[in-house]
């Protein structure tokens, strides 16, 4: 049989930081997932969703017209069911990391885990407004523990349905309603889901997939929702911060720890260990200079957002940032994790530490996590990785990083386009219905080793912003675009179009804002929410000249948060490949029945051009629906920081007369 072509580091990557390191695999013979994708094909029948093996009868694979399982299950079912059980996996992880900060949340304010507080006073009290707790002359800490019991309760309650629904605009809850697709709580739908699912249950693909919506909603709504408030509560809300990405940020004579994962409630407490002057001396007692932190996919995310802690890559990067090894400590929490790191770091003197009662490595070293005495627990970490300094052989790391400005909570967009006292996203629904910003995508989700890495990333979002559309990002799409330096204010001067650039101008703001980690998706949805509300823009989420995309998708939580998103009104188009592409009906319903019953439908295109021109299409004619103006950029550019550089490249009386139409006499 023929062996399989690899892929020549270039063709793997668009990073150079990546590709100088898959050169140095290739040479050394080190296995990546990058190598690992090149000499194992994806199974066609599973990729294609017509593999059924719920039941001890099968597999059975349905690759013949008409063919069914043998229990007679047809391929719409099996497709639905797939696709069904990935949103439910999706739903339960991000939902988990939610119940799990509510629950250090609790334990901070009962006093049992003395290292956590309450660090945003006022976010907690708007928790408890949404939450129905009573909030006036309690004190804080009696405050943050009815605010967590109330949010556990969201997970399971027995009654009602999930509370931060209220937060969505009112004509989107009616939809909801009138479907019977509001969640009642977050492990409710999810667990249905796996009922639903079990043989010889729900067997019309369109009702299952109409109950995928309803559970994805309890994540986007309810468990990722939650879960961003919580980390807002207990570590505080961002807002900007200077930091740097990419694999440029380890350094030669520090010692290099990694945080990777999603939690924020270890990696916190790692961040304010490695700040320590007691163990700054314990590094330096070992030879280094100090101790440097650097964080892969949502942990670093996280720790980004509040803390600057620089990015060190995404998804696909974290074999690779083994591979330079300088990695003395790779930390991993929850989700995102490849077992492959364990075998990578065995030929290095990288150490990597579990930390998840969830999640446990073969060949790590596990060091459980527990909130009671989480900062000595993460001290003892760093003084470990502080004793690998010493073990480090050569070093290869890229000389690769890009300065950037993160912290886009919700809350800051507010006060920077309305000030503290009348913090508003008017001016940006102004500025769209306008034509200056010609609309809105949000660029989230993974890298996929199946693809190059951070090329489609890359390609979109150049395109979007180069056409005047303001890009709002989270994930490992966040990272890419960090790293492509478009996080910074300066980038709107050089790669966005015309009337994009003037409003980055005035406000200060780059043209793609890091929003955060993946279960921050909901900070997402809650400024589409307040933009269908501030008016000028009709009056649902669905009305909005917006895209969602996650073009380099993977994981199973990418395809619960494209479901909710859809189910909350947006357009969403996938990039890679579609894990139902074997079944018409299924794809039919996800796009054009959802469309017709919620109003967002969801496609799948691994075509760079072709997504954006589809995005492009769908943002015009949302903007046509709604009586605005055609997109001009022709209109826009001479005003702004560049309308005055333009000027002072005149002599001055040329430039008098420019500015004010007179001349000098
Ligand atoms: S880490 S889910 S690869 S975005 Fe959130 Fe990145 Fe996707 Fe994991």
């Amino acid at each position: 049989m023929a062996k399989k072509r690899v892929r020549t580091p270039e063709e793997a990557s668009r990073d150079k930081a990546s590709i100088s390191l898959l050169q140095l695999a290739c040479e050394g013979d080190f296995e990546t997932s990058f190598s690992r994708a090149d000499t194992l094909a994806a199974c066609p029948i599973g990729s294609d969703g017509m593999c059924c093996k719920v039941c001890g009868m099968g597999p059975c694979r349905l690759v013949k017209e008409g063919q069914t399982g043998v229990c007679g299950a047809t391929l719409e079912t099996v497709a639905a069911r797939n696709f069904a059980r990935m949103v439910a996996a999706g739903a339960a992880s991000h939902s988990d990391h939610g119940r799990d900060l509510a629950y250090t949340l609790l334990a901070a304010a009962e006093g049992h885990a003395p290292d956590y507080t309450v660090r945003d006073p006022g976010k907690l009290k708007e928790m408890a407004a949404y939450l129905d707790v009573e909030t006036d002359g309690r004190p804080i800490m009696e405050l943050a523990r009815d605010v967590a019991l109330a949010a556990l309760g969201e997970f399971g309650k027995v009654q009602g349905e999930i509370l931060y629904l209220k937060r969505a605009p009112k004509k989107r809850q009616e939809i909801w309603h009138n479907l019977g697709i509001a969640p009642r709580n977050v492990d409710r739908e999810i667990v249905e889901i796996m009922h639903r699912t079990h043989v010889g249950n729900d067997q019309d693909a369109e009702h299952i997939l109409d109950h995928s919506m309803r559970a994805a909603l309890g994540d986007g709504w309810g468990g990722s929702m939650l879960a961003t408030d919580l980390s807002d509560v207990l570590f505080g809300t961002p807002g900007p911060v200077i930091s740097e990405a990419n694999l440029g940020v380890l350094q030669d004579d520090e010692v290099n720890i990694i945080i990777h994962g999603h939690e924020p409630t270890l990696s916190e407490m790692i961040v304010a260990a490695a700040q320590d002057p007691e163990l700054i001396e314990y590094a330096q007692s070992k030879g280094a200079k100090g101790i440097t932190m650097g964080g892969i996919c949502c942990t670093a995310n996280e720790t980004l957002m509040r803390q600057g802690v620089p990015l060190a890559g995404n998804f696909l990067q974290q074999e690779l940032a083994i591979l330079t090894g300088a990695v003395d400590a790779m930390v991993v929490d929850i989700q995102c994790i490849m077992q492959g790191v364990v075998k990578l770091a065995e030929q290095f003197h990288t150490e990597i530490i579990t930390t998840s009662p969830k999640a446990k490595i073969t060949g790590a070293t596990h060091m459980e996590f527990d909130e009671h005495r989480a900062l000595e627990i993460a001290k003892e970490i760093v003084r470990k990785a502080a004793d690998n300094f010493t073990k480090r052989g050569n070093t290869n790391i890229p000389d690769e990083s890009t300065q950037l400005i993160p912290g886009f909570s919700h809350e800051y967009i507010n006060y920077a386009l309305g000030g503290f006292y009348r913090g508003s996203l008017r001016p940006l629904n102004d500025a769209i219905a306008a034509g200056r910003i010609r609309g809105v995508v949000a660029n989230i989700g993974c890298n996929n080793a199946r693809i190059c890495h951070d090329d489609l990333h890359r390609y979109v979002v150049t395109e979007f912003i180069k056409n005047d559309v303001l890009v709002v990002e989270t994930g490992c799409g966040a990272i890419a675009s960090a790293k492509q330096g478009y996080m910074t204010p300066e980038a709107a001067l050089e790669h966005a179009g015309p009337g994009l650039r003037e409003v980055c101008e005035a406000v200060g703001i780059p043209p793609v804002l890091h929003m955060g980690s993946c279960v921050d998706n909901s900070r997402i949805l809650t400024v589409l929410a307040q933009m269908a509300t501030e008016g000028g823009l009709g009056e649902d989420i669905s009305d909005i000249p917006a895209v969602g995309m996650a073009p380099e998708w993977m994981s199973e939580k990418a395809i619960s948060i494209a479901t909710y998103c859809v189910a909350s009104g947006a357009y969403v188009i996938m990039g890679h490949s579609s894990p139902v592409s074997g079944c018409e009906e299924v794809d039919r319903i996800i796009s054009d029945g959802w469309e017709a019953k919620v109003g967002g439908r969801m496609e799948f295109c691994n075509d760079g051009e072709e997504i954006v021109r589809r995005s492009m299409a769908h943002i015009d004619k949302k903007r046509a629906d709604l009586g605005l103006p055609e997109y001009d950029p022709s209109k826009w550019g001479k005003s702004g920081d560049w309308r005055i550089q333009e000027l002072m490249e005149l002599p001055l009386p040329e430039r008098i007369e420019a500015a004010y139409g007179n001349t000098v006499k």
